[in-house]
């Protein structure tokens, strides 16, 4: 082990923690850090977000009742600049209390409602359009299931082995194992289920794919913490095949872009207020401010 030992004082104290990447937004509070309302635009809902594995689970659910016809799910989307402490403004807080993208507000009922947490936005979101959720009692009891696996397992994956793996200002072995090691056990659970079934529910597409394919899919196809080869996420066929699957589907490749900051300029659509934003706002095609 090549940790360095440390002993924890008899009161912790924030001033004492080592910087890394993140040392600018975290804080051992919550609530607000300065006053800033939220724009509201024409939609009934509107999204504050960031296209970060969280923020793609809510953009692909709009996008896919879009395409199914649901007019409803008209949105607005503004982009929550996490890196810059938008979460901490006082309009957010008051969406969500917990200062964590993606946050959500329906327009469409009165008084509006707020909705945080994105396991919850996708239940609210496939309760009020009836889509993408089984409607029989042990369907439903499945998807629900991983829904919830999905919101448990997830920091384990992002703020455990990604943590540490990729961001931490130096490698703990000890850390990296243990979340390795789970990792890969969750891997094997998906890929388990998804060698009995089309998706992770059962024979249809459902918000539990939404909610896990932008966490292990991205894995996958190494789009976060650089860690297939670490992984050897290709051995785990079913859960490539699926991956591919969805990838496929032109709701989730819409969804991937929007609130996206980085990146291909073609694939970032950093607000979204109209369908036809996807041909003409993206950041190639916006004259002004490519890279900011
Ligand atoms: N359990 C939450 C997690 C949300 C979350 O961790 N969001 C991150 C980005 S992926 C964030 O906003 N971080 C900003 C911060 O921690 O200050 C959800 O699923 O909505």
């Amino acid at each position: 082990m090549s940790d360095k030992p440390y002993t924890p004082p008899k009161v912790w104290r924030p001033d004492e923690v080592s910087s890394g990447r993140f040392s600018s937004i975290n804080r051992p509070v919550a609530g607000p850090t300065h006053n800033r309302e939220l724009p509201v635009g024409k939609h009934p809902i509107q999204l504050y977000s960031l296209a970060t594995p969280n923020g793609v689970k809510v953009t692909i659910l709009l996008e896919e009742l879009l395409a199914a016809g649901h007019s409803g799910a008209e949105y607005d989307a503004y982009l929550i600049n996490i890196m810059e402490g938008d979460q901490f403004g006082s309009g957010f807080v008051s969406v969500n209390p917990n200062s964590k993208i993606p946050a959500m507000v329906d327009h469409s009922v009165s008084p509006p409602v707020r909705i945080f947490e994105s396991g919850a936005m996708l239940l609210y979101l496939a309760e009020k359009f009836d889509a993408f959720i089984p409607k029989d009692t042990a369907g439903r009891a499945e998807c629900l299931s991983w829904l919830f696996w999905q919101m448990g397992s997830a920091p384990f994956l992002g703020g455990g082995f990604g943590h540490f793996y990729a961001y931490a200002p130096e490698k703990y072995e000890y850390a990296i194992n243990r979340y390795t090691m789970e990792v890969k056990r969750q891997l094997d659970v998906l890929d388990r289920q998804l060698a009995v079934s089309q998706y992770i529910a059962g024979d249809d597409y459902t918000i539990a794919d939404m909610a896990i394919w932008p966490w292990y899919g991205a894995l996958v196809n190494n789009k976060v913490y650089e860690a297939a080869e670490f992984l050897q996420t290709h051995t785990y066929k079913n859960v490539v095949r699926w991956t591919q699957e969805l990838e496929q589907r032109a709701a989730v490749q819409r969804g991937k872009m929007v609130n996206r900051s980085w990146g291909e300029l073609h694939e970032q659509l950093r607000e979204r207020h109209d369908a036809s934003d996807f041909e003409t706002r993206t950041q190639d095609k916006l004259g002004t401010d490519k890279n900011s």
